[in-house]
């Protein structure tokens, strides 16, 4: 576009000129929101009479809040520059004394380097920490910046030497500094893990549309509250990072901050070393309905660009490309004169009057306090879209000899001189021992500079991050909440999927905690059955519903509603976690537990958005994710994208998840009665994730006795008929019903009686047999403890056979506990469209396997004859010979 304009031949400048005068005049005589009022009319009938204007995407690359515009800096610039100086050197300190004495221990000077002072206007003049009684502002800081943070927090007194000593050392030294920011491990400081690039911005922006929900539902008050989200030039390449950038718009997010650090390097070189990355950015942001601004250029280029009569600085400024920019950083003030204000004779004249040292200082608009200022401003007080602040800044900035240089990432050591030359460039006071021992330095609370820091802080309602658990304010309902799911089914009978839908909806209803659920679906709810939620508690939709629905007239129609309770997401299970883990630690950020049901696909839950809940974990979430349509065999009709055998693998390694594979409605009933115990009641770190199928078959009553099992992970469902079983037969999930036919099979007809047991999690099993095991280890003196799995089965009879929906690694988690007992039938392998019956003979996972295996085993232990249990594959339709389908 750009092109095509300047290749454009001017027929007649004589009359170019009088339109350019007339648009002056009306600027001079009306103001320029008349003259924009103008131009769009001119613009509007341009198009209609056929005119082709240039769509553009981008603003010059110019700041865009004009000189003239702005207000002045309200704080004391001085003694700010004295706590941010400080605020660097603790944090170069903490780095770089670490690698000297542990070496290659990590951490980053370069990224705070760059972002200081975007910080640092935030914690002066920005960042509540409350609203009166009601919390702060949610700040997802650059995950890589941590040491700054720290360092504040050290400076404000919150944090001691010690720890800063120990940055890194968690397991070493008390008290010790994670890495980055993780609530797990310092629970009491970060709220939001955000070092896993492209979480952080896509959490943010669910962040800010949570809070609306809970906001418009009533459920807290509104405030003016904010979410911050700092986030890296090289991070929005992360298509987490960028892919819901229109939810923000859509949903009019003026309570969201998003500031990208532009030092236009990431991690091997620059973002986009031959274009202009935050040009890039302000065109897909405009595009995607933002509010935009950008902060290019610190106060000493007003000067220069009020003088540019030419309008070749700013050329200059639009035909250089990133890899440039880095480059005038990287290689001093002489090159800048020649290189980019060379290039042209008016461009060097506007500098003549500088030294190279002053032309190098030249400072990028986001290493200026009233640039940043003024843009944080303005994105506050704008209403109606979210903002983006693009502020360009110098990776390392003012660190000698690394700055804007490319290996400058992984910078963890300075050098004496490299030392030195920082203090200079900062001006950082300190005494001698401490600027000679690059050691960690507060001022006294009397210094000016930290009566100011608190003075701010205390403005701001406090110190932040802070992260605070209040009491439980919930108690769990009782099990006979759900007695329609404990008693068994009357035909039509339902799948595991619809007694949930059955036990949602009556949670939903419940006088104490109903309010508290928030069902969240990413365009599956007729799949799962579950549109009669839509009339009952509404589809939240935060303008309300602007229509009138099709099927308005019908009973169970499509509803919106502004206090609407389910989260419908649209195909999204990223941004549906997302709004999980805002739901899920609301107990925390907002001082309110909710109890999310996210229910899903579960095969696009775990391999899909892994990461997204590998951080729920770190962020102490909680909450039940719900995995429908699940099992290799059980879903039928849809093939091997949708065929899932593995999530319960892949849950078993998030280790605050809590995994349940179960076949009965009452099951049900028991796990989540008691997940909302453990999880809200007694305050434990974790969370639930289950499966659902959607097989229809009968629910029985649920055993006398069988809680304490189910929730351990196993409990006998069906006692061999003589009483004498010989042979131990597991399920799980629908399979179990396969497993109930196998043990009839078997009875009637090779006279083999077996016990059937229902294993609702091997995940859970294994985990209470490793802490078990682990303390028989460490207590060598000490009475050897059973694990619950043998005390379960110890004593039951024969061979074991364990046949599961999914990977048989899932059943095999036990093994080691039982030994040399277990034969582990699992779906492993691709799935296929075809039926139920088809799939499980497939997948040798049917009763027939079930039996056959079952004889086959007791033939090769000796308690079987061999060629009988030949014969019986024969007779139970198990082709020997058939492909093995974990490579079919
Ligand atoms: C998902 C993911 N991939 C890779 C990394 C490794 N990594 C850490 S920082 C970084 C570069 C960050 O660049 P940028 O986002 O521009 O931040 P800057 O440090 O420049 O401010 C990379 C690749 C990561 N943390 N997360
Ligand atoms: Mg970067």
């Amino acid at each position: 576009m750009h092109q095509k304009r300047t290749e454009r031949v001017d027929l007649d400048p004589q009359e170019t000129n009088e339109w350019l005068d007339a648009l002056d005049q009306v600027v001079e005589e009306a103001g320029p929101d008349r003259a924009s009022f103008i131009l769009e009319h001119v613009a509007k009938r341009a198009r209609q009479i056929g005119v082709d204007l240039p769509i553009r995407q981008n603003t010059p690359y110019i700041n865009t809040i004009a000189p003239e515009d702005e207000v002045p800096f309200p704080g004391d610039r001085a003694l700010e520059r004295r706590i941010k100086s400080l605020t660097r050197w603790n944090a170069m300190a903490m780095v770089s004394r670490q690698n000297k004495f542990d070496h290659g221990i990590g951490g980053h000077i370069a990224t705070y380097a760059s972002i200081a002072t975007l910080f640092e206007v935030g914690f002066n003049h920005f960042f509540h920490a409350s609203y009166g009684d009601q919390p702060g502002d949610l700040v997802y800081f650059q995950g890589h910046a941590s040491p700054g943070v720290y360092a504040r927090a050290f400076l404000e007194g919150r944090l001691t030497a010690e720890h800063l000593e120990n940055f890194r050392h968690e397991l070493r030294d008390h008290p010790g500094l994670s890495s980055y920011p993780h609530p797990w491990l310092m629970p009491g400081f970060w709220k939001f893990p955000t070092v896993s690039m492209g979480i952080g911005p896509i959490n943010a922006i669910y962040q800010a549309r949570y809070m609306r929900y809970l906001e418009n539902r009533e459920l807290i008050a509104k405030t003016p509250r904010k979410v911050w989200a700092f986030l890296g030039d090289g991070e929005m390449d992360e298509p987490e990072s960028m892919g819901s950038l229109t939810l923000a718009s859509r949903e009019r997010l003026d309570n969201l901050v998003f500031v990208i650090n532009a030092n236009l390097q990431r991690l091997d070189g620059p973002v986009r070393g031959n274009g202009k990355i935050v040009q890039e950015l302000e065109a897909a942001f405009l595009g995607a309905g933002w509010n935009v601004i950008k902060v290019l250029w610190g106060t000493d280029w007003d000067d220069l660009l009020e003088r540019d009569k030419s309008g070749l600085l700013l050329q200059r400024m639009e035909e250089c490309v990133d890899g440039e920019y880095q480059s005038f950083k990287a290689r001093g003030g002489a090159f800048v004169r020649k290189e980019f204000f060379g290039k042209y004779p008016e461009t060097l004249q506007l500098v003549e009057h500088l030294t190279d040292d002053q032309i190098f200082r030249l400072r990028r608009g986001g290493h200026d306090p009233i640039k940043v200022y003024n843009a944080y401003k303005a994105a506050v007080e704008h209403t109606g879209q979210p903002t983006l602040i693009l502020a360009k800044t110098v990776k390392g900035y003012g660190v000698a000899e690394i700055e804007a240089r490319n290996p400058t990432h992984q910078q963890k050591e300075l050098n004496d001189r490299a030392v030195q030359l920082f203090r200079q460039r900062f001006d950082i006071q300190l005494p001698d021992d401490v600027a000679q021992n690059v050691s960690f330095y507060r001022p006294p609370d009397s210094s000016p500079e930290m009566a100011y820091l608190h003075e701010r802080r205390k403005q701001l309602g406090g110190y932040m991050p802070q992260r605070v658990v209040p009491a439980s304010q919930i108690h769990a309902p009782k099990l006979e909440t759900f007695t329609e799911l404990l008693h068994g089914s009357k035909a039509p009978h339902p799948s595991t999927t619809m007694a949930f839908v059955k036990l949602l909806t009556l949670l939903l209803k419940h006088q104490e905690i109903g309010k508290r659920v928030v069902p969240i679906i990413p365009d599956e709810a007729r799949t799962f059955g579950m549109e009669s939620l839509f009339r009952q508690f509404g589809i939240y939709a935060s303008g309300g519903q602007l229509y009138k629905p099709h099927d308005a007239d019908m009973f169970l129609y499509y509803k919106e509603q502004q206090d609407g309770q389910i989260l419908e997401e649209g195909i999204t299970e990223a941004g549906s976690m997302a709004s999980f883990t805002a739901a899920g630690t609301a107990y925390s950020n907002y001082r309110i537990e909710m109890i999310p049901f996210f229910i899903y696909y579960s095969m696009f839950g775990f391999q899909r958005v892994g990461d997204l809940i590998w951080a729920f974990a770190d962020a102490r979430g909680k909450g039940f994710l719900m995995g429908g349509t699940a099992g290799r065999t059980t879903l039928s009709g849809e093939g091997l994208q949708h065929q899932d055998g593995h999530s319960l693998v892949l849950a078993s390694t998030v280790p605050t998840c809590a995994a349940y594979d179960p076949a009965y409605a009452y099951e049900i009933a028991v796990i989540v009665q008691d997940g909302i115990r453990r999880m809200y009641q007694e305050q434990e770190s974790l969370f639930y994730y289950l499966t659902l199928y959607n097989e229809n078959y009968p629910m029985p009553h649920m055993p006398e006795g069988a809680a304490e099992g189910i929730l351990k992970g196993i409990y006998k469902f069906k006692s061999a008929e003589n009483g004498k079983a010989a042979l131990q037969l597991f399920g799980s999930g629908p399979i179990l019903n396969e497993a109930v036919r196998a043990q009839q099979m078997l009875a009637e007809r090779y006279g083999v009686a077996s016990d059937v047991w229902s294993v609702t999690s091997y995940n859970e099993l294994r985990r209470e047999a490793l802490r078990t095991e682990r303390w028989n280890r460490l207590h060598p003196d000490q009475p050897e403890r059973v694990p619950h799995i043998v005390s379960a089965v110890g004593g039951a009879q024969g061979p074991i056979i364990a046949a599961t929906d999914y990977m048989k690694v899932v059943p095999d988690q036990v093994a080691p506990w039982l030994p040399s007992r277990m034969v582990t039938l699992g779906t492993d392998g691709f799935g296929r469209s075809d039926n139920r019956e088809h799939l499980r003979r497939h997948f040798e996972v049917n009763a027939e396997s079930i039996a056959a295996a079952a004889l086959s085993r007791l033939a090769r232990d000796g308690a079987f004859d061999k060629a009988r249990a030949k014969k019986a594959l024969d007779e139970l339709g198990v082709d020997p010979e058939r492909a093995d389908p974990a490579l079919a």
